[in-house]
């Protein structure tokens, strides 16, 4: 058998504890620096039941983002989902995006421009929102023509002028 002087015993137990040291700081700046980079949403949308006295919401109705910015939209409530409006709601040279539903989604806006998006079951209640990019709001006119219907109609002028 292989046997440990008290100094050796005395130095293992020195590494182990640098290596549990070692290991904390690795975990604890993967967690503070790696995470938010792999996750790196520049604004955050929640899918929402309810919020105060309105139901079937984003959470945000107009978001800002700079252009190649990401937008993140959670489905923290089941059953929503979100999609481009194709008729006039999107800048030209913007393809189709439509989510699937109860699953988180995001999008990397790189063309600017006014982005108008419903949920697809509740697009005339009220589920509507609009991301601008790059503060260029040039397809303002083609946003205006968009046909809602419901209470989306009811929101939508407001929300528009309010671009
Ligand atoms: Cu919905």
């Amino acid at each position: 058998m292989f046997l440990l002087t008290n100094t050796q015993k005395v130095s293992l137990s020195m590494i182990n504890m640098i290596k549990k040291v070692a290991v904390s700081f690795l975990i604890f700046f993967s967690t503070v620096f790696l995470m938010p980079m792999s996750f790196a949403a520049d604004a955050t949308v929640d899918m929402l039941n309810k919020q105060g006295k309105e139901s079937m919401v984003f959470s945000k109705k107009i978001v800002r983002v700079n252009v190649g910015d990401t937008v993140f939209w959670k489905a923290t409530d089941k059953g929503h989902n979100v999609e481009f409006i194709k008729k006039n709601g999107v800048p030209e040279g913007v393809g189709k995006f439509k989510s699937k539903f109860n699953k988180d989604v995001e999008f990397k806006f790189d063309i600017p421009g006014i982005y108008a998006y419903w949920c697809t079951p509740h697009k005339s209640m009220g589920m509507i929102g609009f991301v601008v990019v790059g503060d260029d709001k040039s397809n303002l006119d083609a946003i205006k023509l968009i046909k809602f219907s419901g209470k989306s109609k009811k929101i939508a002028p407001d929300l528009i002028n309010s671009l």
